[in-house]
């Protein structure tokens, strides 16, 4: 497997990107997001993504020269229109605005709507850490799961994530589909011939299937049964009753390079610890919690995996299969 450093790959995916329609900004923005997911070893939600992308940008799924701008604002809150282009510039916006708003009112809601599929829903939240804030994350995406007791697919798999910043140590960072797995794990599975395990999908005739490909074409099943379908449902209505986003059953699949504009929707909240118990009760209460978790050697804090990760691939550069990196070259040529 060819090893190639973060700083090549991110260049080749920008190109990619721009080569597929992207303005240079956006192209950037999206290389990084999918680049840091495959250092974090997401490889669901990294490198794999740049050919759907580029076929999106290719097919007028999205608008390569989409400028986000917010919209709506008021006090706390405010809404990004992402303008129907890649997701990642517009929810940096939405995050900043967030961020800023959060400093003087104590805790904001930015939510993005004509987006599309946002990656790792944690990635967006780094700047949130890095302010000392708490930041939460959600994302709709096109409908891959029944309603409970349901027969058709109508919500997506629907990530939520959040980050709690630590003083002297990385922030603890919780990331998770709502589906018992994300589906792109499917992806990667039935790219590489892989079984998956039974619990994560059922086929199209709503049998349990250990074929990624027969997942793919059937249906994903919601991480802890009918808890797991009722939170991808709240997320459907933060991400789009409150923003005026597409539902997961309106937006087609992104793994179909045609389609519409699946006009999706994503929501970040961030909270200030100043304005409630203050940062050293806040401090004090995490490293409490920390530390009685690890005492139990069973125990690893979540976000600890992907920032070694990122640490290691970071020094040593990522080892990217042949044919994925040939894609890639590819895309960039
Ligand atoms: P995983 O099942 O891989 O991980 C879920 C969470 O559990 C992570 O925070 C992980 O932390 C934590 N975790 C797992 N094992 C342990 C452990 N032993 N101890 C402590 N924590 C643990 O996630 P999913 O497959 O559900 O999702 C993968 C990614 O796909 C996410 O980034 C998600 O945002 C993304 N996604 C995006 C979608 C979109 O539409 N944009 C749709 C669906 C998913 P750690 O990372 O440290 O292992
Ligand atoms: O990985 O679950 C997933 C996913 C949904 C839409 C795109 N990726």
């Amino acid at each position: 497997m060819p090893r190639s450093s973060l700083v090549r790959l991110n260049a080749l995916v920008a190109t990619a990107l721009e080569r597929a329609g992207a303005t240079p900004e956006m192209a950037r923005i999206t290389a990084a997001a999918l680049v840091a997911a495959e250092a974090q070893g997401l490889g669901s939600h990294g490198l794999v993504r740049v050919a759907q992308y580029a076929a999106h940008l290719r097919h007028g799924r999205v608008n390569g020269q989409a400028s986000p701008r917010v919209v709506r604002a008021r006090a706390a809150a405010c809404l990004v229109d992402a303008d129907e282009g890649l997701a990642f510039p517009a929810c940096a916006l939405a995050v900043g605005e967030a961020i800023a708003r959060a400093r003087t009112t104590g805790a904001a809601f930015a939510g993005v709507t004509r987006s599309h599929h946002f990656g790792a829903a944690a990635w967006h939240l780094e700047p949130v850490a890095q302010a000392g804030m708490v930041g939460l994350a959600f994302g709709n995406s096109p409908a891959a799961m029944p309603a409970w007791g349901g027969r058709r697919a109508i919500f997506g798999t629907n990530p939520i994530a959040a980050v709690f910043p630590r003083r002297a140590a990385p922030p603890l960072v919780i990331d998770l589909s709502l589906s018992e797995v994300a589906r792109g794990k499917l992806m990667v599975a039935a790219r590489e011939g892989r079984p998956i395990p039974v619990g994560w999908a059922l086929d199209k005739d709503g049998n349990p299937t250990t074929d990624a490909k027969a997942g793919l074409d059937g249906m994903m099943l919601p991480a802890g049964g009918v808890k797991g379908a009722m939170l991808a449902l709240m997320v459907e209505l933060i991400c789009c009753a409150l923003t005026g986003a597409a539902f997961g059953f309106e937006a087609d699949s992104f793994f179909d390079d045609q389609g519409n504009r699946p006009r999706i929707g994503q929501a970040f909240m961030v909270i200030d610890p100043d304005a409630l118990a203050g940062g050293d009760v806040f401090d004090e209460r995490i490293e409490t919690l920390v530390a009685t978790m690890l005492h139990d050697p069973g125990v690893r804090l979540p976000g600890q995996r992907r920032i070694e990760l990122a640490r290691r691939a970071e020094a040593e550069g990522l080892d990217v299969p042949a044919p994925l990196l040939a894609q890639l070259e590819s895309l960039a040529a």
